[in-house]
């Protein structure tokens, strides 16, 4: 009988060993958890990295067949142009279909990456209708190889009538888009994450900026535009108001808002239906430093949160937070 109850003592646990082992566990879930979501974070932050040097490598091959870098979409006649260059056999009717696209729908910083790296038919009369092309309603893959399941793509296809000089019309096939619009333009997600990559053509970043579909917050409104670097220009001729060179100013700027989804808030107070946005805050990289012109003096600021976690093609170590100094 002895012999026997202390086998059960042995095999059993006592209520103060219990909330021991209890304590001991619960100790390590508290020192483990952030190790493991910052190992995962550091994970997404590195993979991210890596398709933003795919995206890099595929604008510079698009560069180098057509003779130039792609438009972000900020100013549509440049769209147009690029288009001319990029296809200067393809017919009016063409033309035309992407000018009322465009015009109708705009073509955001976001659109036009996925819009010029995927693929166009090889009918060189009909680059975008004819078979393989973006609006003949099975788009083939282009100079980037887009993960179909990140495009902001419904699937699904209507047929658009799009008008035409002289009152004629033509029929069209798109897919509608799945993001801040629903127009035949889609965007491209990171993996994992609700904002898309963003593009910016140095052509056009005094006027460029993207708003997501997603806000991280009721409070302010999430926005994607150029940043400036800290070296100082004055193209002017006045020495006090601040000047700084871009990024990259002679090529583009990559973008993608990390694990927040959050670009940052490129334009100080409210942002509401692309109404009332200035002033404009410019955002200095590395320093992490800014300032933006409130009417009578420029106001310094430096990174927001949502900053800080943004991955560029500039950014040398992942984040811009990374490269603080
Ligand atoms: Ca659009
Ligand atoms: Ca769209
Ligand atoms: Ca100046
Ligand atoms: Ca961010």
């Amino acid at each position: 009988m002895t012999v026997n109850h202390g086998i059960q003592r042995k095999r059993g646990m006592t209520l103060v060993e219990l909330l021991v082992a209890i304590s001991i566990i619960a100790i390590l879930a508290g020192i483990l958890i952030p190790v493991i979501r910052s190992a995962m974070t550091r994970g997404q932050v590195a993979s991210v990295k890596m398709e933003i040097a795919s995206l890099t490598t595929a604008i510079e091959s698009h560069k180098l067949k057509y003779g130039g870098y792609p438009p972000d979409g900020s100013n549509p006649a440049l769209v147009i142009q690029h288009f001319r260059n990029m296809f200067k056999r393809a017919d009016a009717v063409e033309q035309a279909i992407l000018a009322y696209l465009v015009t109708t729908y705009g073509l955001d910083p976001a659109e036009s990456l996925v819009f010029f790296l995927g693929g166009f038919s090889e009918n060189p009369l009909k680059p975008l209708t004819g078979p393989g092309g973006p609006f003949s309603g099975n788009r083939k893959s282009g100079i980037m190889d887009f993960d179909p399941n990140r495009v902001t793509s419904t699937g699904q296809l209507s047929v658009l009538s799009v008008p035409l000089q002289g009152g004629n019309t033509i029929d069209i096939k798109v897919v509608a888009s799945n993001d801040t619009d629903n127009d035949p333009f889609p965007t491209y997600l990171p993996a994992n994450l609700g904002a898309p990559y963003v593009y910016f053509d140095s052509r056009t970043y005094p006027m460029a900026f993207y708003l997501p579909r997603f806000q991280p917050s009721p409070q302010y409104q999430s926005v994607a535009s150029p940043y400036h670097s800290d070296h100082e220009i004055d193209t002017n001729n006045d020495l006090t108001d601040e000047e700084h060179a871009w990024i990259n100013p002679d090529s583009f700027q990559l973008m993608c808002a990390g694990i927040d989804d959050d670009f940052g808030v490129s334009f100080f107070g409210s942002v509401i239906a692309g109404q009332q946005l200035p002033p404009r805050i410019l955002m200095h990289y590395p320093s992490g430093l800014g300032h933006y012109f409130d009417g009578q003096n420029d106001v310094e600021v430096s990174f927001s949160a949502g900053d800080k976690s943004n991955i560029t093609n500039f950014s040398a170590n992942g984040t811009l937070e990374d490269d603080l100094p």
